[in-house]
């Protein structure tokens, strides 16, 4: 039943070459929401998940950058704010994009998909591309440290996580021409405030207004975007090889950032982010500073502590992990990345924590299922009730809990892919995907 239910979601939310994160809230491509999806429609169609990735590479620009919006020009303007008019850039391909980035999560998407349905003109088509996005962040973002920065909350993909309180104090709010969209859908209660907006958009228009090549005034390091992309060199590695192209530039790339975050990001127990213009570390409560558990070159005793942390301030042995501590005094559990439970961050702990200490892992998979068995595929749950707030029928939210199922089983028992297609009764719709696909 929960499959079928998140299948329905993935293949309502299908706009014919990717996937909408929610049709109310978010009606256009986002970048790593695609990634994310890409790897639930691995387990049940590969193609989907191919066709999803490069639809988004589609609209990469020629210095690498994928950015963080695609949209939709069917999408009437009023649906989303900041839309196409604020960013006014377009890419190469003509799309009309945002200008700014999010955490580079594709390659483990990508590999996904091949390890599904081996394809190398697919693997062959994307690594290029997924080199491009990384050099891009290589050569605009990286600092003396060897780490790489964002200029925007929204970049983190984490937008309203209390890191951000402090940086962006230092940003004047701009209320002219700002006009949200998310509260005719949402309780304001569960979503940034009027002064966060107010600096999220004069941020962004600084940031335009330099050709998105300038410096900010936010500029933060943080843990889940360098694990991101330590990650994503890691499993270029994997690619390359594949491929018959040299892994060890990538290894030692992955060697490298993992060497950098822990040198200058880790402290007590958790990564923090660390502000990049002051060089102070912001330390804070965030499960961010947990997702470096999914690099494989983290040394032993760094990840003991961090699965130290995840049990004393996180709860991880309770299944369900809020995006901040409950302890702290930040904290909100309803309110957007101030709290609330989000089965994309679940998932990438789960992922860390697998090999590591399978018996927690098999906890937060349980609590994944459950979280979403109880509220339905809300963008984030109340960890305490299991509520579920922000959009319903949240695509990630789906995609990600098929790949749970697929792997940890409902009740502990894996699912082959034919098992769960049939489960799904949706192999059919797997395979009619549309007509267009990227050229
Ligand atoms: C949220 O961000 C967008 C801006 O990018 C928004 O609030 O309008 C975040 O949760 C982000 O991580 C996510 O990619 C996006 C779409 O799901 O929504």
């Amino acid at each position: 039943m929960i499959l079928r239910d998140a299948l329905r979601v993935l293949i309502a939310n299908w706009d014919g070459s990717y996937t909408v994160p929610s049709r109310t809230l978010y009606p256009h491509q986002w970048s790593w929401d695609s990634a994310f999806i890409a790897i639930g429609h691995a387990r049940w169609s590969p193609r989907r998940a191919r066709t999803e990735l490069l639809s988004l590479f589609g609209a990469q620009w020629e210095d690498g950058r994928v950015p963080h919006i695609v949209f939709n020009p069917a999408v009437p303007d009023a649906a989303y704010f900041p839309g196409p008019e604020f960013w006014a850039t377009r890419s190469p391909s003509g799309y009309a994009t945002s200008g700014i980035v999010q955490p580079p999560v594709h390659a483990m998407a990508a590999w996904r998909a091949h390890l599904a349905e081996p394809d190398h003109g697919f693997l062959a088509r994307i690594y290029p591309r997924l080199v491009a996005q990384q050099e891009f962040l290589r050569t605009q973002r990286r600092g003396i440290d060897g780490l790489i920065s964002i200029v925007h909350p929204w970049e983190s993909g984490m937008d309203n996580s209390p890191c951000w309180d402090l940086p962006l104090n230092a940003v004047e709010p701009m209320p002219d021409g700002v006009c949200r969209r998310d509260l005719a859908h949402i309780s304001p209660a569960e979503r940034p405030t009027d002064r966060d907006y107010e600096r999220y958009i004069a941020l962004a228009r600084a940031y335009r207004d330099t050709g998105y090549r300038g410096t900010c005034a936010f500029q933060v390091e943080d843990p889940l975007f360098n694990t991101a992309y330590g990650m994503a060199e890691h499993t270029l590695a994997e690619i390359a090889a594949v491929l018959g192209h040299d892994p060890a530039p990538h290894r030692a790339e992955a060697e490298r950032i993992t060497a950098a975050m822990v040198d200058h990001l880790y402290q007590d127990g958790l990564f923090h982010p660390r502000d990049a213009i002051t060089g102070c570390l912001i330390r804070s409560g965030s499960a961010a500073g947990l997702t470096p558990l999914i690099l494989p070159g983290l040394p032993r005793d760094v990840a003991n502590a961090l699965i130290g942390t995840g049990l004393d301030l996180f709860g991880l042995k309770d299944g369900v992990l809020p995006s901040f501590a409950p302890a702290a005094p930040e904290f909100d559990p309803v309110r957007y990345w101030r709290g609330p439970s989000w089965i994309n961050l679940a998932w990438l702990v789960w992922q860390g924590l697998k090999d590591r200490r399978p018996d927690l892992a098999a906890i937060l998979a349980d609590g994944m299922i459950s979280a979403v068995t109880t509220s339905g595929f809300h963008e984030y749950f109340d960890p305490f009730t299991l509520r579920g707030h922000g959009s319903g029928d949240f695509s990630w939210s789906a995609a990600l809990v098929v790949d749970v199922i697929a792997e940890h089983g409902l009740k502990g028992v894996p699912l082959t892919a034919r098992e769960l297609g049939q489960q799904a009764g949706a192999r059919g719709e797997a395979d009619h995907i549309g007509d267009h696909v990227p050229a």
